[in-house]
């Protein structure tokens, strides 16, 4: 069975929801070590007070007992602490009695960099906050929770996944900055996989490769703009001989241009790939926009809002390479039971004598 992931969730709706498919039965899974990538992904520099309002933590409402998995779906819930402040706004249900809290006034100020005008065109809204309550990156906090069951399953045949931001210190300065200039900004974050045996992915049909299914994923995260892997965009400028990784007796390399991956396979080598994030749309110092109620030139909608999400961008990417490398990893070694997982990765490496 395929490893697959469904979500749904608004951001300030009742609570964010993911439906895992296709894992294995006795997968012990920690819920400190859930919770604590929820935190890793709040706390980053920059955010909101939205964060403080929100403290994530991972329900598990089917799929597990007493801390394994059963191989039956497993449905991950994270709530939306903030939505008692939009009890009427955000009622699933036609709300009942006199409009109160927030979100009760349709947007009609759309932001250039959001979900807000292309949103409504396509589904015809006439409340930005129908598009722009699903696109926010609110919804990241349960692939998180997701991308830890994945991790705990590639823990299993040793691998490690973690991300990180390209020069914290420098994106901090600028964040400062950019606070006080009621700005935004944003930057690049990078993950690095290590234990990947080589074999993962395929050359034989271009939507399997390894490097598609994590250009996808990167690019499937709010705000990502570009994906590099390996050396990336630099590779463009270098010869032949200077790009490519020789390969020892050992079959293993002293470099590793290619982050881990040739023809859409890992090839052993650790796999590392970025993500560029542009800055965050929803400007304190708002853009030209116009009112979508009457037509008229406008600024765009101001509210409450992140000077930066890269550090969360980090630990959302963690994950989704995890999720990727756990689904490949699945495809290749199968299992019912994550012990047949671990011993069809143990087979295979012997039969590759890949320390
Ligand atoms: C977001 C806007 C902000 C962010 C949010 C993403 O939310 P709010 O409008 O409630 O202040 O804080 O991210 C999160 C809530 C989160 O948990 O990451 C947006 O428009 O994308």
């Amino acid at each position: 069975m395929t490893l697959r992931l469904s979500s749904a969730g608004e951001s300030h709706g009742p609570a964010l929801v993911a439906i895992l498919t296709g894992l294995p039965a006795g997968l012990e899974l920690d819920r400190t070590a859930v919770d604590a990538d929820l935190k890793r992904r709040q706390e980053g520099y920059g955010r909101s007070p939205r964060q403080q309002i929100e403290q994530d933590r991972v329900e598990v409402l089917a799929g597990l007992r007493h801390g394994r998995t059963l191989g039956t779906p497993l449905a991950l819930v994270v709530a939306n602490v903030d939505h008692k402040n939009w009890t009427w706004g955000m009622s699933p249900w036609p709300p009942e009695g006199a409009p109160t809290g927030k979100g009760t006034k349709p947007v009609t100020l759309p932001r250039p960099g959001h979900a807000d005008l292309p949103g409504v065109l396509k589904y015809g809204h006439d409340d930005v906050r129908n598009s722009l309550e699903r696109a926010s990156a609110r919804h990241t906090a349960v692939h998180v929770a997701a991308g830890a069951v994945a991790k705990a399953l590639l823990a299993t045949i040793g691998i490690r996944v973690v991300g990180s931001t390209v020069d914290e210190e420098q994106l901090r300065v600028r964040i400062d900055e950019a606070r006080s200039a009621r700005d935004t900004v944003g930057g690049i974050v990078e993950v690095r996989a290590t234990g990947v045996p080589p074999g993962l992915g395929t050359y034989a049909s271009k939507d399997d490769r390894l490097d598609t299914r994590l250009a996808g994923a990167l690019m499937g995260i709010q705000a990502v703009k570009g994906v590099e892997i390996g050396d990336g965009f630099l590779l463009a400028s270098l010869l032949g001989s200077q790009a490519h990784d020789e390969i020892r007796t050992d079959r293993r390399r002293d470099t590793n241009h290619a982050g881990g991956i040739e023809a859409g396979i890992s090839n052993g080598e650790e796999i590392i790939v970025r993500a560029a994030m542009k800055p965050l749309p929803t400007l304190m110092k708002p853009l030209a926009s116009v009112d979508l109620a009457t037509g008229e030139a406008a600024n765009a909608l101001v509210e409450r809002s992140d000077v930066a999400a890269v550090e969360a961008l980090a630990v959302v990417a963690e994950c989704a390479v995890a999720w990727e490398l756990a689904v490949l990893a699945l495809d290749k070694f199968g299992g019912d039971l994550v012990d047949d997982f671990v011993v069809a990765h143990a087979a295979y490496v012997e039969r590759i004598a890949w320390a």
